[in-house]
C-alpha cells in the first residue's frame, strides 16, 4: 500500500523528520511518501494557522489522488481539514491526535496530552469533545515551546517536554501520555526512557491505523456528510476547485 504522509505546515526539515518516523514503523509493503503544501504557515500555532492550512492539505489531497495513494496521514496535532479531506477521497484519511486517542485508551483509562504552545491547548481540547474522549483526558499540558524549537533548539525543547511529562506523571494519576505535535515524531523513545510510562505519538499511530483500514478493506464512506463535494465554481486564487469532478 502507498501511505502518504502530510506535513500541513510548509517546514520541508519537519516534514523529513516525520516521514521518517512513519517509514520506520510502517510495515514492510507498505511503501511511505511524505509531503507538505507549497503555501501556508512555516508552523502551526494558532486557529488562523489552522485555517489556512486546511487549504494546503485539500490541495495535497488531490495530488495524492492523482498519486492513486492508498490512505492518507494528516500530521499536525490539530487534524487541519480532517472532514474536508475525507471528502475529497474515497481512501481513509487519519488525523494524528484522533490516532493518539484511540490507541491511548487502549492501553490506559486516563491519559494526559503534552503539546507545544499553551494557546494551541484549547485546540486540542476541542478535538478531545468533538471525538469524544474528553472524559479520557486529565489534562491537556504545555511545554510552552514554539513548533519550530523542536527543529531550530532540539536539545533544549526535549528537555522542556520531558520536563512537562513527569509533572504529568507525577500529578495527573494517569497510565499513558499523548505527545501534542507532529513535530516530536521522532522523540518517543527518548521520552518514554527518561519519563517511564507509555507514550502514544500520533504519527505512529496513524500509521498502523492506516495499515489496518486498507488491511480490512475500508475506506472513507461516501455516504452522507463525507460524499464527494457537489461541484461548483469557485474564484480568484481558488479556481483551481471549480466543479471539482471526482469519481
Ligand atoms: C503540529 N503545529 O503538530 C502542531 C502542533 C501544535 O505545526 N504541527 C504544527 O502545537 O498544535
Amino acid at each position: 500500500m502507498h501511505l502518504r504522509v502530510i506535513n500541513p505546515n510548509t517546514t520541508a526539515g519537519m516534514t523529513r523528520k516525520i516521514g521518517e518516523a512513519a517509514s520506520r514503523i510502517a510495515a514492510p509493503g507498505t511503501q511511505v511518501s511524505a509531503t507538505n503544501p507549497a503555501s501556508g504557515p512555516v508552523s502551526i500555532e494558532s486557529h488562523f494557522d489552522e485555517a489556512v492550512s486546511a487549504v494546503g492539505v485539500a490541495d495535497e489531497i488531490r495530488a495524492g489522488e492523482r498519486d492513486q495513494v492508498d490512505a492518507y496521514i494528516i500530521a499536525c496535532f490539530g487534524d487541519p481539514g480532517l472532514l474536508a479531506a475525507r471528502e475529497l477521497t474515497k481512501a481513509p484519511v487519519i488525523g494524528i491526535a484522533e490516532a493518539a486517542f484511540h490507541m491511548a485508551t487502549l492501553i490506559s483509562t486516563r491519559f494526559s496530552i503534552v503539546t507545544t504552545l499553551g494557546r494551541t491547548g484549547i485546540i486540542a481540547e476541542h478535538l478531545l469533545q468533538s471525538y469524544g474522549f474528553a472524559h479520557h483526558c486529565r489534562r491537556v499540558r504545555a511545554a510552552e515551546i514554539p513548533v519550530l524549537d523542536l527543529e531550530d533548539n532540539g536539545a533544549s525543547a526535549l528537555d522542556r517536554v520531558i520536563a512537562e511529562c513527569r509533572r504529568a506523571r507525577d500529578e495527573d494519576g494517569i497510565g499513558a501520555i499523548v505527545l501534542g505535535c507532529g513535530g516530536m515524531a521522532d522523540l518517543t523513545g527518548e521520552i518514554r526512557d527518561a519519563v517511564g510510562l507509555p507514550i502514544v505519538e500520533g504519527v505512529t499511530a496513524a500509521v498502523k491505523l492506516a495499515e489496518a483500514l486498507v488491511g480490512l478493506g475500508l475506506g472513507t464512506s461516501k455516504h452522507g456528510d463525507l460524499a464527494f463535494p457537489r461541484p461548483k465554481p469557485f474564484s480568484g486564487e481558488f479556481e483551481r476547485f471549480s466543479h471539482l469532478n471526482i469519481d
